[in-house]
């Protein structure tokens, strides 16, 4: 990794990987032999890449588009975040994945050496979501502004753009998290997906989804139904999906469920920047032709 000036209080790196204190390195040690299941579905996605949303789609796909029961319990407890571990409310990630009945919906932003090792050894689904990096980004600087769990950060979007390019933030590179999961895009348990399709047409998303995952009892109904759930305004005024309850996120700073909008890095990206980061891009992406959708 590059070396960064902006060190915040509680990194440490994993290797070769940055995390905060919520993702102590016994936990990294415990996900690597994490007991996979047949039919697990792994939400895998880099951090603010849509993943509380792919998290409620898949959990209702799974749970027959059962949004009543979705709306009794916190998403974070039917779909475990799994290498996430909370010591002031004693909530491990692991130890809630090991709870649940099968079949679980997993989350994880880890790349991809650092995922269980018998993630690729069992049939599991693994469904990786990207968002065009831009966006991402922006999001990501909103994120560490307004959660606790990232040393209190209180940079400018320009010291932010430089870390994030760097890989010095929460969960290291984007670059290498993207690099390593599209290597995996041909692998038959591994489906790709992206923010912008969901935003374009989130019910042939919730379609595409059930075929991958064998779900065959899914009617139109209910990817009507799921998809009416899982909009924007009614996942950011739930209490279950909005994360409102959560101590570390300020969401009078900015809270979780933000704007999601596709074409947001035009509030924050310079000229200058945005070509800075496109130079960037291609030389770490030189080779690698991921469609990504920085408008729609
Ligand atoms: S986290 O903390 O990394 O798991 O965050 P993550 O859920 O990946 O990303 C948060 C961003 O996803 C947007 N989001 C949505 N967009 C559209 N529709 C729905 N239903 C939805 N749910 C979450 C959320 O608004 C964050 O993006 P920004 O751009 O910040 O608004």
């Amino acid at each position: 990794m590059e070396k960064c000036r902006h060190v915040l209080p509680g990194e440490h790196i994993y290797k070769g990987r940055l995390f905060f204190g919520y993702t102590p390195p016994e936990v990294l040690d415990a996900v690597l032999d994490f007991e996979v299941r047949d039919d697990d579905i792994f939400i895998v996605t880099y951090p603010k890449a849509g993943t509380t949303w792919l998290q409620e789609v898949a959990w209702l796909i799974v749970n027959d588009g059962n949004v009543g029961k979705a709306k009794g319990q916190q998403v974070y407890f039917r779909s475990p975040f799994l290498e996430f571990k909370d010591l002031v409310l004693n909530e491990v990630g692991l130890e809630i994945a090991e709870s649940l009945t099968s079949p679980r919906v997993i989350k994880t932003h880890l790349p991809v050496d650092l995922v269980p090792s018998r993630m690729f050894q069992t049939k599991c689904k693994k469904l990786v979501l990207f968002r065009n990096p831009k966006d991402l980004c922006v999001s990501y600087f909103h994120f560490y502004r307004s959660s606790s769990s990232f040393g209190n950060f209180q940079g400018s979007w320009s010291e932010f753009l430089e870390m994030f390019l760097n890989g010095h933030v929460d969960h290291g590179s984007w670059f290498d998290f993207t690099k390593g999961w599209w290597s995996k895009k041909d692998n038959s348990d591994v489906l790709i997906l992206f923010y912008e399709d969901m935003k374009k047409d989130l019910k042939s998303e919730i379609r595409k989804i059930s075929d991958f995952i064998g779900k065959s009892n899914v009617t139109e109904e209910m990817v009507a139904r799921i998809a009416d759930h899982c909009s924007f305004e009614n996942m950011r005024t739930n209490p279950m999906t909005n994360h409102h309850d959560v101590y570390s996120i300020d969401r009078e700073i900015s809270p979780l469920l933000r704007k999601g909008v596709v074409g947001d890095w035009k509030s924050l990206f310079t000229a200058e920047q945005a070509e800075y980061f496109d130079s960037v891009y291609s030389e770490k992406m030189e080779g690698i032709n991921v469609p990504f959708q920085y408008y729609i």
